[in-house]
């Protein structure tokens, strides 16, 4: 046996090659971590391209979260007032059976609904498909990548004809210029922006220019921080599209034999002057010019963005805006150059490969495709006609839906809404009217089992096989190498077995995930995603693995469209002309700030692994509202005084943080902190769900606000609320 298991980092969509090893080895001290816990060890896995042996603080400490608060059983109550009580697998899965048959038969299957996520293995997106969208008839599938890739999917989709990050890390390393947009690289991808970092500092002539409001810790390592005003990218990109036009940058072969609708493109980038988009964005006319200049001079441009491009709404048109900008100046298809979309979570990619939102369908296929639903009714055995031709519920929907009474069930796995969905007053209102709700998560507690009905013990990384797709399109093995805590399952298990019991036996008859892999790869065949080559076997023995990867072609691709084909009916990538909108809810005098909102280095989304090592708690003690000095002055607020945050829709209280790093007129909140985690200081209580119309992503990025001061000050004792606690009420 070899002493430790290569597998992947299962926090965000760099994808990091870890190896991990038992914590007592003959010969070594038995491994612990800072409480004195025997620990599994983990160190970067060299070998692994993506990441080359680097790791981040979260993939380093990632093991000392494993047994912490785990859920072990399944739990059950009959309303949500009351206790929850400890219940039998087989009792679990009768409940969950007879309330899918319940509701199936009186309100239809449009009215049974499950909410995934971008951490599931791509075996467990693919069963949940298989059951949801296949058997049961329901497109009532999405994931919590609604309110973080839709964006990218659909900018994708639209001007390429398919989904489909088209470049690779090694472009990193081979570019003329990197423009990050709306990507906080240095805190949320940590070892793309290592490889970037030491290239750019390698290679003095290469720039980077980061658009961001806040001085981030990626802006501070750029040649140019554009800090424009929170929803004014599309003026900047038409603004820097102009220039370019009238520069003479742009290349006129690659738009005569490669694309569609430049005209009307063209017709709209003329409006969009250096003097009107300086004035729109914020920034003066000499950074727009060198913008501008870096992208035109450079043989080869590198966009890369994340959630202050995708959450917005008018998320859609960003992407393409972006997009626009590569295909003007012919930058795409070819080394260090292309827009490349910064998955977030573990498995985003995997999911959207899977059909994991409610308008696809696996291999790259959409609901709306007669033939795409063909193809998988065929393959999965099923009756034509049988997955439904409407797009089913997104995230939101689903909240609206238990508003109106038209979601019957609602099945929640691997996500926390009851923090990371919008408008939380409104998101909490709506799960405490559910009829049904089934809980499946590692954890206990975490803030959405207050809501649940049945809660089912997920087994999570490191106690499951399956693999994850990075956003370079790298399939990882992440092999099983711990047992599950109690009675823990893999998701994709728990799914497998509910269809079972519906009656799908043989659709659902998989000895184990390499099976279930096999098949899903078999719907992937001939499209964009081409996985046919790749087996869990495969990736056992080689290692990582980038699509398209073909049986045909079972040698890996590094980069989409190199032949300058798209997957557009005329093989034609698409100009898209848009003007900016501008925010769903701009600043008024009642609400005279914008809200944005993000990440910190050391936590994870909601908490629930990050919370629980104490390295990452001391790293990021408390929440905190960052405001500038003129802001603070008006408000007659300094630091660590609290100030109360008030939007249309609820409140929260924030410690003030007193810093140049943001643009007067906004502050900034980090997401981590939910109701278990502090008091008061929920990011969401505040933010709207008004959407991107074409993708339907949220704009979590801005929402307008009233600040005011109040008395009583929050220290950091009122944060560090342990939420091991709270689980007394099991
Ligand atoms: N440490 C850490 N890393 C993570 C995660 C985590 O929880 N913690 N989560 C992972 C996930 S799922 C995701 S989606 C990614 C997210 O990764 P990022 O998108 O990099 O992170 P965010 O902090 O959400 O937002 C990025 C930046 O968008 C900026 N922004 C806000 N409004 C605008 C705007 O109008 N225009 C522009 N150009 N920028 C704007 C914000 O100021 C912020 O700095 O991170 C992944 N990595
Ligand atoms: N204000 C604001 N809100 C945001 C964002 C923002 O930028 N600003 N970003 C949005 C984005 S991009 C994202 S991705 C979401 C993230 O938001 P969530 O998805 O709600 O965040 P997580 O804390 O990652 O929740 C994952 C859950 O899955 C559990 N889990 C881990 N592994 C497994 C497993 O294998 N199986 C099962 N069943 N459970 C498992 C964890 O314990 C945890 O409870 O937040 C969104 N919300
Ligand atoms: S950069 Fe991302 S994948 Fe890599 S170790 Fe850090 S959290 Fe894990
Ligand atoms: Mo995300």
């Amino acid at each position: 046996m070899t002493e430790f298991t290569k597998t992947l980092c299962p926090y965000c969509g760099v994808g990091c090659g870890l190896e991990v090893s038992p914590p007592a080895q003959l010969g070594k001290p038995t491994h612990r971590d800072s409480q004195g816990t025997p620990t599994w060890r983990v160190r970067g896995d060299k070998a692994h391209p993506s990441s080359q042996g680097m790791v981040c603080v979260k993939g380093a400490t990632i093991a000392e979260s494993l047994d912490k608060n785990r859920l072990h059983y399944p739990m059950v109550r009959e309303s949500l007032d009351q206790k929850f009580r400890r219940a039998s697998w087989d009792e679990a899965f009768d409940i969950i059976v007879k309330r899918i048959q319940t509701v199936r038969f009186t309100q239809g299957p449009e009215a049974i609904c499950m909410y995934g996520s971008g951490q599931f293995q791509t075996e467990d997106y693919y069963i949940a498909q298989k059951l949801l969208k296949g058997c049961l008839g329901s497109n009532n599938f999405d994931a919590n990548s609604r309110l973080c890739m839709s964006s990218a999917v659909a900018g994708y989709i639209q001007s390429f004809g398919s989904d489909g990050p088209p470049c690779c890390y090694e472009d990193l390393e081979l570019t003329d210029c990197a423009f990050l947009i709306g990507t906080n690289t240095a805190e949320c991808h940590p070892i793309i922006f290592n490889r970037l970092e030491k290239y750019h500092k390698k290679n003095r002539k290469v720039k980077m220019i980061v658009v961001d409001p806040r001085r981030t810790p990626t802006a501070e390592a750029a040649d140019l921080h554009l800090a424009i005003r929170p929803g004014t990218d599309i003026d900047l990109l038409n603004g820097i599209a102009h220039l370019l036009m009238r520069w003479g940058y742009i290349d006129p072969g690659f738009i005569e034999d490669c694309t569609s609708n430049f005209p009307s493109y063209a017709e709209v980038i003329r409006h969009y002057s250096p003097e009107v988009v300086s004035h729109q964005c914020g920034i003066s006319v000499e950074d727009l010019e060198t913008a501008a200049r870096y992208w035109g001079e450079s043989q080869r441009v590198l966009s890369l963005w994340s959630m202050g491009v995708n959450q917005s709404s008018e998320g859609t048109a960003k992407v393409r805006t972006i997009i626009n900008l590569h295909l003007m100046t012919g930058q795409i298809g070819k080394l260090g150059a292309g827009p490349f979309s910064l998955t977030g979570q573990p498995n985003a990619m995997g999911g959207r490969e899977a059909g994991g939102l409610a308008h696809l369908l696996p291999g790259y296929r959409l609901v709306k495709n007669p033939q795409h639903r063909a193809e998988v009714e065929e393959l999965w055995g099923l009756p034509s006609g049988r997955i439904s031709p409407t797009p089913g519920l997104t995230a939101w929907d689903m909240i609206t839906g238990l508003e109106n009474g038209a979601v019957g069930m609602l099945w929640i796995a691997a996500t926390n809404p009851a923090v990371s969905m919008p408008d939380l007053e409104r998101t909490k209102a709506a799960l405490l009217r559910s009829p049904f709700t089934v809980y499946q998560d590692a954890y206990y507690p975490t803030e959405t089992a207050a809501y649940a009905h049945v809660l089912l013990p997920a087994a999570q990384w490191s106690e499951k096989t399956g693999v994850m797709t990075n956003s370079e399109r790298r399939v990882t093995l992440c092999p099983a190498f711990r047992q599950p805590p109690g009675e823990a399952k893999a998701d994709w298990e728990i799914f497998a077995e509910v269809g079972r019991r519906l009656g799908y036996v043989k659709e659902f008859a998989f000895a184990n995930s390499s099976e279930v892999y096999s098949e899903f790869v078999k719907l992937t065949r001939d499209r964009p995603c081409d996985m046919t080559a790749i087996t869990h076997e495969r990736l056992q023995v080689q290692g990582p693995l980038q699509w398209p990867c073909s049986s045909t072609n079972p040698t890996p691709s590094k980069r989409l469209y190199t032949d300058l084909r798209f997957h557009t009916p005329d093989g034609r990538a698409r100009f898209a002309a848009y003007h900016s909108r501008g925010l769903a809810e701009p600043p008024d005098p009642n609400y005279p700030f914008v809200l944005t909102t993000g990440r910190l280095y050391g936590h994870w989304h909601t908490q629930t692994r990050t919370g629980r090592i104490e390295k990452i708690r001391q790293m990021h003690p408390e929440p905190f509202i960052e405001i500038h000095p003129r802001d603070a002055a008006i408000l007659r607020v300094n630091d660590n005084q609290s100030v109360e945050v008030r939007s249309r829709r609820g409140k929260a209280k924030f410690p003030v943080k007193v810093t140049r790093a943001i643009a007067p007129g906004t502050v900034f909140v980090p997401m981590h902190w939910g109701a278990l985690w502090a008091n008061n200081a929920e990011a969401n209580a505040l933010t709207h769900p008004e959407s991107c119309p074409d993708s339907l992503q949220p704009e979590l990025k801005a929402c307008a606000v009233q600040i005011v001061p109040v008395t009583v000050d929050l220290t950091v004792a009122s944060y560090q609320r342990q939420p091991s606690r709270q689980a007394a009420h099991l």
